[in-house]
This record gives structure tokens, sequence and C-alpha cells, in this order.
């Protein structure tokens, strides 16, 4: 019998007619942060090894485990189970991250869509794959590592060997990994995301699972609660309970219309179908986060300098992000969590505003930034604060935040006008987004908190950091953010299309530009002013008319004003000096006739 649940309602029927066409491996590094601490250092190997984060283990590796070490444990526990238990800090997350992008970038050579699923898993869709290796198989297909049980017929749709290959894809996938990196890790394989995620742990470590469709009410009733589903958060779980469904085994007697008393119609389908292994999530391939952020919380802070500690501690550890990231930051983020005393609640608000990208310089392919761009991001950081908060009235804040929420690819390094007119055009285009309000970028409902938590700072690097079994929320990474209506009005009269050139032309004045720069020995002007995203502020920028005193009178002088005070230079110099360029100093009217995309066009005044 199916017993697949179909609702005859449109809007909730769930197709699951007997064919199960998706072929998903799911990927799990073995002792993730002690596998990169004992290839680091290979003596490690052999000894009982605890990663420690505070005063917790955060991981062991597996000689540790078979001493009762368990992840979580206070260290005051595991050393009692394991006196020679040997600690190692695991609180600078670098490497891992570092690794974490290596097994990902090893996976994508598939050139099949990977998901990251926090630091050590990955999902694997190798459905067409799978289609292309079934084209040249003649003969019976055997399975790679373990099955959860063999079936006792074929399924029609052919998926038993589908996934026989699977397997097969997820050994060399493996192998691929510690062959190059040196990790070994469990996998597990099946029509879907659900059953490849619960059955990947089956045989660990270092070894995979095959589990055939026709056995996921089985495997999933052997799960004894129904938070081991990864898309049940705590709330649907406290919801459950309260109705006395505790185990999957409950959720799948449960009768659909009991289940749909409590929670909407939809919901209920998923939670039945969830509870006998059916799931129809997609393997959505992960992509560069939107935005890199760290928040740091505390019990409170009332005095503004502490505050400017910890934005500087804080962008210290954003800048190692951002580096390791590679994008140059184009907007900036500040985000304060202010406690209401009186009202024993707390809200969070933000500001935000855009960042010059020449505070970020390239040096040897790596992103930096000069103590003289640190200290300007600070400025930037405190007049951000200084929006937020009212410093004539006492403040009590728990936590600060910050983020880069916005990039841009580098394009022809940091000299190019290419970079001057991208930023100009990827602000603008954020101060545009329409109010779309906190979204996870993942499906998943990730919910666990740092074990650092309780604790007076938790230095958040929850983007990052995943929880054993459950996803844990990614922090500040990959989120959208509302803006307020301030936010969303264009601050500039700057309009996107008046800044597209085409590419020769962008050459031409970015030569212009690298020409006049080896020309000048003197010191740089002065670096470009970060317009906040706050309307006041820059038409005030804009009304005082800045300083266009040398511009032709054909110049739209707020287009001028509104561009970097390099730029501006730049400009001045060729108009001073035209035949450094090719750029005709007539007027651009008569210009435009034959030379219809030259930059200064740009410089007219919109009638
Ligand atoms: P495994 O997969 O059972 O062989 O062991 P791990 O260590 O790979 O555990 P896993 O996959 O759940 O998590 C990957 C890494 O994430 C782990 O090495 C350390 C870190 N981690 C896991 N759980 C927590 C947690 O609750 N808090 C913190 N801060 N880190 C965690
Ligand atoms: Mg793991």
């Amino acid at each position: 019998m199916d017993d697949r649940i179909m609702e005859s309602s449109s809007s909730t029927f769930t197709d699951v007619a007997s064919e199960h066409p998706k072929s998903i491996i799911h990927i799990d590094i073995d002792c993730f942060y002690a596998q990169v601490e004992m290839i680091r250092k290979p003596e490690l190997r052999s000894q009982p090894l605890g990663i420690q984060q505070k005063n917790i283990v955060v991981t062991s590796n597996y000689e540790a485990r078979k001493y009762g070490v368990k992840k979580c444990m206070l260290i005051t526990d595991a050393l009692k189970v394991c006196p020679n238990l040997k600690l190692v800090n695991g609180e600078d997350l670098h490497d891992y991250r570092t690794a974490s992008n290596k097994i990902f970038a090893v996976l994508q050579t598939w050139k099949c869509p990977v998901e990251k699923l926090g630091m050590d898993e990955n999902y694997i869709d190798v459905t067409n794959l799978v289609q292309e290796r079934l084209k040249s198989i003649n003969s019976g297909v055997t399975v790679a590592g373990h099955v959860f049980s063999e079936p006792s017929m074929d399924c029609p749709c052919g998926c038993h060997t589908r996934l026989k290959i699977s397997s097969q894809v997820a050994t060399e996938m493996r192998q691929k990994i510690y062959n190059e990196l040196g990790f070994t890790t469990c996998a597990g394989i099946a029509h879907n995301k659900l059953l490849a995620k619960l059955i990947c742990p089956f045989h660990k470590p270092n070894d995979q699972t095959t589990i055939y469709p026709e056995h996921g009410p089985l495997f999933m009733s052997t799960l004894q609660s129904v938070r081991s589903i990864p898309s049940i958060g705590s709330k649907t779980t406290e919801a459950l309970i309260s109705q006395k469904i505790i185990t999957v085994s409950d959720l799948q007697k449960v009768s659909l219309d009991v289940l749909k008393k409590h929670f909407s119609s939809d919901m209920a389908v998923r939670l039945k179908n969830l509870s006998i292994g059916e799931d129809n999530t997609p393997v959505k391939q992960t992509g560069r986060p939107q935005s890199i952020g760290l928040e740091d919380s505390f019990k409170t802070v009332s005095v503004k300098s502490e505050v400017e500690e910890r934005f500087a501690a804080l962008l210290q550890r954003l800048l190692v992000l951002v580096r390791e990231d590679g994008r140059i930051p184009v907007s900036l983020r500040v985000t304060l969590r202010k406690k209401d005393v009186k009202r024993l609640s707390s809200h969070r608000e933000s500001r935000q505003c855009q960042v010059s990208p020449s505070i970020f310089t390239i040096n040897n392919g790596t992103l930096t930034v000069t103590e003289a761009g640190q200290n300007k991001l600070m400025t930037i950081i405190m007049r951000l604060f200084n929006k937020l908060i009212d410093l004539t009235k006492p403040f009590h804040l728990t936590l600060v935040g910050l983020a880069f929420t916005k990039f841009q690819e580098r394009m022809t390094g940091r000299s190019s006008i290419v970079n001057y007119l991208m930023n100009d055009i990827s602000v603008q285009s954020v101060l545009n987004i329409q109010n779309d309000c906190d979204t996870s970028a993942s499906s998943m409902d990730y919910s666990a908190a740092s074990p650092s938590s309780s604790t007076t700072t938790d230095l958040s690097d929850a983007e990052v950091e995943p929880s054993p079994k459950k996803p844990k929320k990614v922090g500040l990474i990959a989120k959208r953010r509302c803006f307020s209506k301030e936010e969303v009005a264009s601050p500039s009269k700057l309009r996107v299309g008046d800044l597209r050139l085409n590419s020769k032309e962008l050459e031409k004045v970015s030569e212009l530009r690298l020409n006049s720069r080896d020309r000048s020995l003197t010191p740089r002007a002065s670096p470009a002013k970060d317009n906040l995203s706050d309307t006041s502020d820059t038409m005030k920028d804009v009304a005082e008319g800045g300083n266009c005193e040398d511009c032709p009178s054909y110049v739209d002088r707020e287009v001028f004003n509104a561009l970097p005070d390099e730029m501006q230079q730049e400009l001045k110099a060729m108009w001073k000096n035209p035949s450094s360029s090719e750029v005709p100093r007539s007027s651009p009217r008569t210009s435009n006739r034959s030379k219809p995309n030259t930059l200064l066009k740009y410089f007219v005044p919109h009638k």
C-alpha cells in the first residue's frame, strides 16, 4: 500500500506518485574541527583530542569518543571521562572556514548543484549526472557502501539503479576529498535531501549508506524525536509535543485531520510527508553570501567608549572575513540591540551607508585595508552609531553588529574608473531594494544556539558554526534586510542609466586616470567622502554645491559633486590639460553628435 500523503485539494496536493526522479548525496566531514587540527599536526591523530571553545568541547576525534567524550560536553566533564584528553583551542575559525571552502570547491568539480549547509555538510544533486552515466551502463549496477535495507523488489521508476549509481558517485567524491585534502567523510544517498541527511551518519566514521524510497517510513519510525527532522524547529516541536506527538512514529500515526486542527493545511501535509521520509525541497546551489557580518552580544553597555571598543574588535574580525571573501565591500551596516529598561524589552535597529571602495586596496591579489582605511571605517561606524543613539539620553545596548551588505566584484583594479561607476550603480541598487524583511537564505528553519551565548560575550560566528544535528541560523550572512523609508529613497540625483558607459570608453578613461596618477608624485587627493544612506545628509552635500569652481560651465554640478573626490580631481586635471585627453573639450552637446558615447556628456544637466 502506498502510505504517502495525497490531498485532493489542489492547493495541498503533494505529488508523490510513485516516481523518485531525484538522486541526492549528503556529505558530512567526520569530526570536522578535530580533523583540521589532526591534518595540521599529524601527531594528534594517535591521541584523544578535544576542540575547546570557552569551557566546552565542541567536538572531539573518534579516539576521544571511545572514552565517552561527547560534543558540547563541559571541559571538566570531558577530562573526568578522559583524563588524557588533549585539548586544542578552536575559537579561531579561520582554518575551519578555509577547509570548508576547499571541500566545497572539490565538490563543485562534478558540475552538479551543491548546497553548503554550515561548515562541514553539503548536499549534491547528482540527478543529471546519474542520468548521463545510465546511458553508458549495460549490465547490473552494484551499490557502493552500506544499504539501510535490501529491497524486496525493484521500484518501477528505476530509482534503485539510479541510487546505486549515486552511491558510486558518492564514493568518488569522498575519495577525492580524501586524496586532495586528507579528510575522511560520511555520505548518505537517497532520493531526497531529508533521507540523504538523516541516513548519512548511519555508518560512521568514514563510510556511506544508501536508502531506497520504500524504506523511508520504516527508517523514519526509528527516530525518537520529531526534532530529529531537520526542518522541524523548536516551535513546531513544542506544538507537536503539546499534542502528545513526541516520536516520528507518533507523527506517522496521527491523522491529517487532527494535525490540521493545530497547523495550517499545508504544514500538516508537510509534517505527514516528512514523517514518512518524503521531502521535495530542491538542492539550492550555494552562492556567495549577500552580506558578511558579525555580532557581539553582552549584558549591557551604556558608555560610548565601550561601544567603540567593541565595534573596533568586531571590525578587525570582519575584515578577516572580507579578505577571505575577496569582494570589495561598498556598503556597511551597523546594528544595535537596545534595551528598554522600563519595559524590560529590547529591539534591534540598523543603519547603513555606502563605503568608498578606495578604502580597500589589493596587494598581491589580497584585499587589504590600511590603518588609515580602518580609521575611516571606524569613523563611518561611529557616525552611524550617533544616528542610532541619542547621546543626550542614557542608553543600554545588549548587542552591536557590523555587516558589509553590498559588494562589487573586482573589475580592473582599485584605480579603475569602472570601480567608481560600479560603486555608484551597486549602491544605488541597494537603496532601491523594496521593503524586504529578513529572510533566511535557506529553506531550513535554523535555530540552535551557540554554546557561548550564555556567557557575557558571544562573538557570534553563528553564520559559520553549524550545530551537530540541526543547521544553525546563518547569523547575519546571506540575509536580506528591511530598509527604512528614508533608506529606500534614492540619496542622489545620479541616475544609474546616466552612468552607463561602453567598455571602450571605460578603458579610455581608466587609462587617462592611470596616466594622470603616474604623473603625480604628490600625495593623493583626500579620499572619497562616504555618503550615508540618509537622504538628508546627501541632499545637504548636494545643496552645499561642493567644490566645482573649476568645472566648465556645461557641467552638471550635482552630478560632479556626487562623484568621489579622486574622480573629481581627475576630471579637473583633464579639463585643465585637455591635450592629455582625447575627450573633446567643446560642448558635449556638440560633441555628442560626432561621439555619442563620451564620458563628458554625462555631466550635462538633465532638463
Ligand atoms: P561528526 O560529524 O559527528 O563526525 O563530528 P563533527 O565534529 O563533524 O560534528 P558536526 O558535523 O556536527 O559539526 C561540524 C563542526 O561544527 C564540528 O567539528 C564542530 C562544530 N560544532 C558542532 N556542533 C557545535 C556546537 O554546538 N557549537 C559550536 N560552537 N560548534 C559546533
Ligand atoms: Mg561532521
